[in-house]
Parts: structure tokens; C-alpha cells; sequence
């Protein structure tokens, strides 16, 4: 086996196990948020939170319309389309950015467990922008 060879199976094998690390940092619970919201998503999209911690939520509207950070109680699956009629009593937090606008926010969820992020303007939701996020 040549130096080079060997030399190339171990940047990858660190490669691998530097993904490894990047995609199980995301069930680790963190203090503070960082997501970005476009036509039509939320990046990341699967976020854990420390439960019962004030949370420090930075977004940024990188996209060219107006976009949400609504946070629905724990367990509530949201319908589509969503109602804000119907539904306005599952929101639990909403944070609304402009197009090309970004703001920090502060939340707290008391109770670990799962709850569903979406943005509630009308065929947001639909078009793909749902989140989830995990407090533990
Ligand atoms: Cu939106």
C-alpha cells in the first residue's frame, strides 16, 4: 500500500467521524437558536432546546417576504391549512421577522417534549416552512 493511499483513507475516516459529530450535535440541548427563514423553510429545521431555560432565539429573514417563528404547544399537531381561527389557541410563542429583517427573541418552554414549529402566514406552512423543535 502506497503513503498516499493511506494517507487518503485517513482524511476520510476523520471526515466521517467529523459528520458523526455534526449531526448528533443537533440532539445535544443548547441555550440559544440560531435559524434562518426563507420562501419557504426554517434552517435547521430540527432543533433541541434545553427545557425550562430561557432561550435566546436569533433569526434572520434571508428571504424576500414576511416570515414566523410560531411555536404551537407541546403535542399539538398542527392542521393544514392552518386556521388561525381554529388554531390561534395551540400558539404558544410568535416571533415575525420582515423580508431581509433579523431580531433576537427570548423563550422559555417549561416542559420537556416535542413541539411543532410553523410559520402561520397564510401557505407558508403548506409550501414547507414547519420546524420541529425538542426540549429536554
Ligand atoms: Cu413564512
Amino acid at each position: 500500500m502506497n503513503k498516499i493511499f493511506v494517507l487518503a483513507i485517513a482524511v476520510i475516516l476523520v471526515l466521517i467521524i467529523m459528520a458523526g459529530c455534526g449531526s448528533s450535535a443537533s440532539s445535544v440541548p443548547v441555550s440559544s437558536l440560531s435559524v434562518e427563514m426563507s420562501e419557504f423553510r426554517f434552517d435547521p429545521a430540527d432543533m433541541t432546546i434545553i427545557a425550562g431555560k430561557e432561550i435566546t432565539l436569533s433569526l434572520k429573514n434571508t428571504g424576500g417576504v414576511d416570515h414566523e417563528f410560531t411555536i404551537l404547544r407541546k403535542g399539538v399537531v398542527v392542521k393544514i391549512p392552518f386556521d388561525p381561527e381554529q388554531q390561534g389557541k395551540d400558539i404558544l410563542a410568535q416571533f415575525k421577522i420582515g423580508a431581509k429583517q433579523s431580531g433576537e427573541f427570548t423563550f422559555t418552554l417549561p416542559e420537556a417534549g416535542e413541539y411543532q414549529v410553523i410559520c402561520s402566514i397564510q401557505g407558508h406552512m403548506e409550501a414547507g416552512m414547519l420546524a420541529k423543535l425538542i426540549a429536554k
